[in-house]
């Protein structure tokens, strides 16, 4: 007899697990949010395997294997002592080494750590490549420090956490406010430490063991993501007015890739408001904006007084009209209301270039509205996995051409949206991308998990 168990019965045990995660987590919201999201798919997809239910695999997905906290004590240029706090969440190594980026931000908490670290999990195991899932950073702001103050600081979070990385055990790389510099900072204080040179973190520049294309990845994969999805629907990018929000490295290369295919992107933003730019940011114009946060790192409403655009002071681009968003700053960026203005100024598509950009409500909104949708774990799941090919690289002493690794994230973007339509088609034909990444990534981890029995 089949051990179905009733839609009600779901819904009581997805319940009893929320609350249960909530209680054991007080406050921490970004972590239940990325939690719930992911429960909302699984449940019902497990409601007739009850192998997954018995063995408690979400619940342990959802328990990080292991939190490393640490002082990180540094000097600024005056002389000044500083204490930030470090942290490292090994999230789950099922399916390979943890890996996942490091973040240096002010609003860096164990919560917002603790849900990258989870959605990283899925993410990977969508990427095809063996890779466990992490996260890391500080609640350092980078922003007004000297280059030397920068360096002192990776140097002392580097000092601790040397001793829980390692290219077969935890490869950390970058996320907001850590790029190239620091990553730098970081591998030179690793080396000088273990005097080792291995591929214990990924993003490094090309002298030493860094990939090509990895800092191309994540925003050319969230276009990619955005092309199969209108290719399903017999439509492209060409002719596309599209929105962007950030200006760090993955919006960046989002705007590029929707330059080459033929759309026009009309806004950017930074964390002190957009710019609307409706004649469209072109590669000379991203190349100024590129200059400006990488190089001068100053503000976007620069670009305004240099070029024929408008500047919004501490709002968000979601009330310019256009067929096609994508969000790429930081999570939450979208609330209920801004998703219901995106679809009703006709917008049929987004991507996620940012972890989790859209609060719950406006992923509903846009679910409910049938729009193309592709959730940020399969939409920026480029990044990591060119990541994961610099391991490799890394491991066989090589270097792979470029041609060679834009075929291989092409694919790997192609991938991750058939397995999408695969798990997430519906029974209108509509393919629920948030539900096929939820389940897809999950039966992975799982399955890997059970083979190793009760640990
Ligand atoms: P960067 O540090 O290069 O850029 C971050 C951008 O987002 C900047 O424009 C920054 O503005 C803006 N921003 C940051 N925090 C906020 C905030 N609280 N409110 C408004 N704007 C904000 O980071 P990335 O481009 O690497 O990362 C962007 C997003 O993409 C993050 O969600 C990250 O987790 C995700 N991601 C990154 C990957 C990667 O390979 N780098 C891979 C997959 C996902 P300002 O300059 O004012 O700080
Ligand atoms: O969120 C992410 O996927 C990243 N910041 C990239 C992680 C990585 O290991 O390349």
């Amino acid at each position: 007899m089949s051990k179905k168990v009733t839609s009600a019965k779901s819904k009581e045990y997805m319940e009893r697990f929320y609350s249960g995660l909530q209680r054991r987590n007080p406050g921490e919201t970004e972590f239940h949010q990325a939690v719930y999201e992911v429960a909302t798919s699984v449940f019902p997809y497990i409601a007739d395997k009850p192998h997954y239910h018995e063995k408690q695999i979400l619940e342990r997905m959802a328990e990080p294997d292991r939190v490393i906290i640490f002082r990180v004590v540094w000097e600024d240029d005056e002389g000044n002592v500083r204490v930030n706090r470090g942290y490292r969440v090994q999230n789950n190594n099922a399916i390979g080494p943890y890996k996942g980026g490091l973040r240096f931000h002010p609003n860096v908490t164990l919560s917002v750590l603790k849900f990258l670290a989870f959605e990283q999990t899925f993410k990977n195991s969508l990427t095809g490549l063996p890779m466990g899932g992490g996260k890391g950073g500080a609640d350092f702001n980078p922003k007004g420090k000297s280059d030397a103050e920068v360096m002192r600081f990776c140097q002392a979070f580097m000092s601790e956490l040397y001793k829980h990385i390692g290219p077969d055990m935890d490869v950390p790389a970058g996320d907001i406010g850590v790029g190239a510099r620091e990553i730098g900072f970081l591998f030179g204080q690793y080396k000088r430490l273990t005097t080792q040179f291995v591929g214990v973190l990924t993003g490094k520049g090309l002298e030493f063991g860094g990939s090509l294309i990895r800092t191309e990845a994540t925003g050319y994969g969230t276009v990619y993501m955005m092309e199969s999805m209108l290719a399903l629907k017999n439509d492209a990018i060409e002719g596309k007015t599209c929105v962007v929000s950030g200006s760090g490295n993955v919006a960046t290369y989002a705007v590029e890739k929707v330059n080459h295919l033929g759309g026009k992107v009309v806004t950017m933003s930074d964390s002190s408001g957009f710019i609307h730019d409706p004649d469209g940011i072109d590669a000379e114009k991203l190349a100024y904006i590129v200059d400006l946060k990488t190089v001068r790192r100053g503000r976007i409403s620069e670009y305004a007084d240099r070029f024929n655009a408008t500047f919004h002071q501490g709002q968000r681009p979601w009330s310019v009209a256009c067929d096609l968003v994508f969000p790429c700053a930081t999570q939450n960026e979208i609330n209920s209301e801004e998703a219901h203005t995106l679809i009703s100024n006709g917008c049929i598509g987004v991507s996620e270039g940012a972890n989790m950009p859209t609060e719950q409500a406006g992923v509903d909104a846009f679910v409910e509205a049938k729009i193309l949708f592709a959730p940020s774990k399969a939409a920026n799941a480029g990044g990591v996995a060119v990541s994961g090919l610099e391991m490799s690289q890394n491991s066989g002493r090589i270097s792979w051409s470029e041609e060679d690794l834009q075929g291989l994230l092409r694919k790997t973007m192609t991938d991750i949206h058939d397995q999408c339509v695969e798990f997430g088609r519906e029974s209108d034909d509509y393919v629920n991308y948030l539900k096929g990444a939820n389940v897809a990534g999950f039966v992975k981890v799982a399955d890997a998990m059970l083979a190793y029995g009760v640990l």
